[in-house]
C-alpha cells in the first residue's frame, strides 16, 4: 500500500482491484527523494508528514548541554508514535505465526454448494493462515502443551471466508456461555499472574474436573497433539458442523478437515520443555525456514458431508462441539489443497493485524445451530473492534477482501475508503449511475431457511449429555506409546495441582473413560483410586478404535522436510559427512552442523565446514535425528563437555535415531549410554552406512527405547 498523499487522493473508495499489494517493506514516505551514499542510493528519511529529516541522532536543544525544546516536532512525532506502537494482544491465541498461500480446488463441490470457491477445479484462491497457541501471551514459547489454532482466511471472489479452526477436532465446552470461564481458568491465575502458557495449575483442573463435557478434548490436549513437531505436521479442523447450501437452497451438513501432506508428527514432553529454552521460536522458525527454502507446506482440504437422516441416526448430536464424527462412519472427501508459499513482509501489519471472524462465510456456506458456533459469531467481530481500534479494521489490507466491495458503511476511526458521491443511503433516487450499490436477491447471501420452534429457555440439550464415550474412543484408538504419553501428561499436569481434591476429582472422571488410565494416573500421583464420577448420562456405546485419531498411525513415510543435526569435530571423517549430506539432500530433508566452535571444523580431508550452531546453542532437541561424526581427538574434547553429553543423552532419551562414527563411543561412555545403544543407534563406518542411516530416520523415532529410559514405564 502506498501511503503517499498522491495515491490517497486517487484511491478508489471501494477498491475493485483484486490484487491488493502487501508492500510493507517498501521504503515509505520518501517522497521519491533519494541520496547517494557509499554503495548506492538510499531514500531520504522524512517525518510522517513527509518533511525531510536532517538529523535523526540528536534532539533540539538550547545549547549543547541545555534543555530539549518542545518545539522539536521531529522528536515529538517519533516518540509519540513509538509510545503508541502496541495494541492489545488477542485475549486468546495471542502468540501466532502466519503465512500466505493459496487454496486450489481439486474436486468440485458444485453438487452441494453454490460457494464460488468450490465451483471450478484448478482455480486458486489466495489464502492467509495463522497458527497459534491458545493460553500463552504473545511473547510466550512455541512448545507449550496447548491446543493450536489453525485459522484460515480465504479471499474468495464472493467475499472472505474465515475458517477459524484448531488442530483438535473437538472443543472443551458445548455452549459459548462458558468460554470466558474456560479461558479465565486456563490463563495465569489472577492474583499471582502465573503460570504462563500452561494448564498445569489448580484453576484449570478445578474448572475441568467440574466440567465433565471437557473430558473428550482433555484426552486430545493431554496427547501428543498438544506438542506438535511443527505447524506443518498438524491437522486442522473446522470443529463445528457447518452447512453447505446449493443453488436451489438445499442444505448438506459438513465438517472441514485440513490434512498435512507432511504427515503427522509430534515431539515428546521432555523434549518440548527443552526446546522452549533452546529455541522459544521453534515453530515459527520452522515455518519461516521451510517456506523460504521452497519446501512449501501443504494440506488437503477434506469434507465430511452428511444429511439430516445421518444426523438423526448418529449416536451423538452433530451440534455438540465436544463430539466428532469418526471417519469410518462418514469418510473424508478430499476437495482441494492449501499451499503456503510466502512469508509475510511484516509481522505486525499482517500476522498481528489479521482479524479472523467465524461469521465471515460467503454464499453457499452457512452455520448450524451449534451453540458454541453461534456464540463465536458474536465474539470475533466484537474482539476485533477492541483489538484493532475501531470498525474500519476491514480497511487494513490483510483483512480487506480481494473482490469488489460496495456498501454504504462510512466514517469511524481511520476510514480510508468512504463511499464516493452523493448517495450514502438506500433506497435513493439517484439512479444507476449515482445511486450506488443495490442488493441482489439472486446472488446475495441467504440464510438457510431452517424451521425453529420451542420456548425460549436456558437449557443444555439432553442429546449433549454423553461426555465419555468419545473420550474413551480417542484413548483406545491410540498406540500403546501414545496411551502412555497421555497418562504421563495427566500425571505431570496434576502433579502441579496443589489441591489433592482436584487431582482426585479429575481421576474420578478418568474412571468413566478407561479404568487402566485412571489406575495409571492415580498410581503416578500416589493417590487412592476414588469412586467414578457420577455421569450425566451413562455412556451410550462402546465405540471401536478409529485409526485416524492416532498420530503415529498417520505419520510421514519419509524424512522429507525433517532436520538432521550433525555434530562434527576437527578431523571428522569427510567421506561420512559428505555421504550424510548427499543422503539428506536425496531425502529432501535438511541438516545443520553443530561444532565445538561456531567457526566450524576442518574435516579429515582438509575441507572446512562452517557450523550453524555452537554445541551449547544447538542441543539435539532441535533435530529430528542426530549424527555424531568426530575424530579421536574431537571425541576426547567433547566427552568432557556437558553440552555434548546432553546432546547424546537427550537424543537417546527422546528415542531419536543416532548415527555415529566409532570414535563417538568415547562421548557415549562419558554420557553413560554406551552400554544401552540399540538398533536405532547406527554405526557410520563408511559412506554406505550414512545413506542407510538417513533412510532409517524415516521412522522418526524408535519407541521401544522409551520403555527402557522412563521410570514410569517400569
Ligand atoms: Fe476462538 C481467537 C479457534 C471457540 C472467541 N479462536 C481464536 C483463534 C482461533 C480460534 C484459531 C485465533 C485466530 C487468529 O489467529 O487470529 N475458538 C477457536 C475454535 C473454537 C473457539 C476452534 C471452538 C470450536 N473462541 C471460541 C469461543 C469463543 C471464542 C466459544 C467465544 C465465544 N476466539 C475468540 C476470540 C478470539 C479467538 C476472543 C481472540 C482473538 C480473536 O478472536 O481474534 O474472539
Amino acid at each position: 500500500m502506498d501511503i503517499g498523499g498522491e495515491s490517497l487522493q486517487k484511491a478508489d473508495p471501494v477498491p475493485a482491484d483484486a490484487d491488493i499489494a502487501f508492500a510493507y517493506s517498501e521504503p515509505q514516505g520518501a517522497g521519491g527523494e533519494t541520496r547517494q551514499v557509499a554503495g548506492g542510493e538510499v531514500p531520504t528519511m522524512t517525518t510522517q508528514q513527509g518533511i525531510p529529516v536532517g538529523d535523526d541522532q540528536n534532539s533540539l536543544k538550547q545549547g549543547a548541554r541545555g534543555p530539549t525544546l518542545l518545539e522539536d516536532f521531529h522528536f515529538r512525532e517519533k516518540m509519540f508514535h513509538f509510545d503508541h506502537e502496541r495494541i492489545p494482544e488477542r485475549v486468546v491465541h495471542a502468540r501466532g505465526y502466519a503465512a500466505h498461500g493459496y487454496f486450489e480446488l481439486t474436486d468440485s463441490l458444485a453438487d452441494v454448494s453454490r460457494a464460488d470457491i468450490f465451483q471450478r477445479v484448478g482455480e486458486r484462491t489466495p489464502a492467509f493462515v495463522r497458527f497459534s497457541t491458545v493460553a500463552g501471551s504473545k511473547g510466550s514459547v512455541d512448545l507449550a502443551r496447548d491446543v493450536r489454532g489453525f485459522a484460515v482466511k480465504l479471499y474468495t471472489q464472493e467475499g472472505n471466508w474465515d475458517l477459524v479452526g484448531n488442530n483438535i477436532p473437538v472443543f472443551f465446552i458445548q455452549d459459548a456461555m462458558k468460554f470466558p470461564d474456560l479461558i479465565h481458568a486456563a490463563k495465569p491465575e489472577p492474583d499471582r499472574a502465573f503460570p504462563q502458557a500452561q494448564t498445569a495449575h489448580d484453576n484449570f483442573w478445578d474448572f475441568i474436573s467440574l466440567t465433565p463435557e471437557s473430558f473428550h478434548m482433555v484426552m486430545w490436549a493431554m496427547s501428543d497433539r498438544a506438542i506438535p513437531r511443527s505447524f506443518r505436521t498438524m491437522e486442522g479442523f473446522g470443529v463445528h458442523t457447518f452447512r453447505l447450501i446449493d443453488a436451489k437452497g438445499k442444505s448438506t451438513f459438513v465438517k472441514f478437515h485440513w490434512k498435512p501432506k507432511q504427515g503427522l508428527q509430534s515431539v515428546v514432553w521432555n523434549e518440548a520443555v527443552k526446546i522452549n529454552g533452546a529455541d522459544p521460536d521453534f515453530h515459527r522458525r520452522d515455518l519461516w525456514d521451510a517456506i523460504n527454502s521452497g519446501d512449501y507446506p501443504e494440506w488437503e482440504l477434506g469434507v465430511q458431508l452428511f444429511d439430516d437422516a445421518f444426523a438423526d441416526s448418529f449416536d451423538f448430536d452433530v451440534l455438540d462441539a465436544t463430539k466428532l464424527i469418526p471417519e469410518e462412519l462418514v469418510p473424508v472427501r478430499v476437495v482441494g489443497r492449501l499451499v503456503l508459499d510466502r512469508v509475510v513482509d511484516n509481522f505486525f501489519a499482517e500476522t498481528e493485524q489479521v482479524a479472523f471472524c467465524t461469521q465471515n462465510v460467503p454464499p453457499g456456506i452457512d452455520f448450524s445451530n451449534d451453540p458454541l458456533l453461534q456464540g463465536r459469531n458474536f465474539s470475533y467481530l466484537d474482539t476485533q473492534i477492541k483489538r484493532l481500534g475501531g470498525p474500519n479494521f476491514t480497511h487494513i489490507p490483510i483483512n480487506a477482501p480481494k473482490c469488489p466491495m460496495h456498501h454504504f458503511q462510512q466514517d469511524g476511526h481511520m476510514a480510508m475508503h468512504n463511499p464516493r458521491g452523493r448517495a450514502n443511503y438506500e433506497p435513493n433516487s439517484w439512479g444507476p449511475t449515482h445511486g450506488g450499490p443495490r442488493e441482489d436477491p439472486a446472488r446475495g447471501f441467504t440464510s438457510f431457511a431452517q424451521e425453529a420452534e420451542g420456548p425460549k429457555q436456558r437449557v443444555r440439550s439432553e442429546t449433549f449429555a454423553d461426555h465419555y464415550s468419545q473420550a474413551r474412543q480417542f484413548f483406545v484408538s491410540q498406540t500403546p506409546i501414545e496411551q502412555k504419553h497421555i497418562g504421563d501428561a495427566l500425571v505431570f499436569e496434576l502433579s502441579k495441582v496443589e489441591r489433592p481434591d482436584i487431582r482426585s476429582r479429575t481421576v474420578s472422571h478418568l474412571l468413566n473413560i478407561d479404568g487402566g488410565l485412571a489406575q495409571t494416573v492415580a498410581e503416578g500421583l500416589g493417590l487412592p483410586l476414588p469412586d467414578a464420577a457420577a455421569a450425566a448420562r451413562e455412556p451410550l456405546v462402546d465405540l471401536p478404535p478409529s485409526h485416524k485419531l492416532s498420530i503415529l498411525k498417520n505419520g510421514p513415510d519419509s524424512f522429507k522436510g525433517r532436520k538432521l543435526g550433525i555434530l562434527l569435530s576437527d578431523g571428522a571423517d569427510a567421506a561420512v559427512f559428505k555421504a550424510l549430506v548427499k543422503a539428506v539432500d536425496k531425502e529432501k530433508a535438511v541438516y545443520e552442523v553443530i561444532a565445538p566452535r561456531i567457526a566450524g571444523v576442518t574435516l579429515s580431508d582438509g575441507t572446512s565446514v562452517a557450523a550453524k550452531q555452537k554445541i551449547d546453542g544447538g542441543p539435539s532437541v532441535l533435530f529430528d535425528a542426530v549424527a555424531v561424526v568426530v575424530s579421536h581427538e574431537g571425541a576426547a574434547l567433547l566427552a568432557g563437555d556437558a553440552a555434548a553429553k546432553d546432546f547424546v543423552t537427550d537424543a537417546f532419551a527422546h528415542c531419536k535415531f543416532i548415527g555415529f562414527s566409532a570414535e563417538a563411543q568415547a562421548i557415549f561412555a562419558k554420557a553413560g549410554i554406551a552400554e544401552d545403544l540399540d538398533e536405532a543407534c547406527k554405526p557410520l563406518g563408511n559412506a554406505k552406512d550414512a545413506a542407510g542411516f538417513v533412510e532409517a530416520c524415516r521412522a522418526l523415532r524408535y519407541w521401544p527405547r522409551e520403555l527402557e529410559v522412563d521410570l514410569d514405564a517400569r
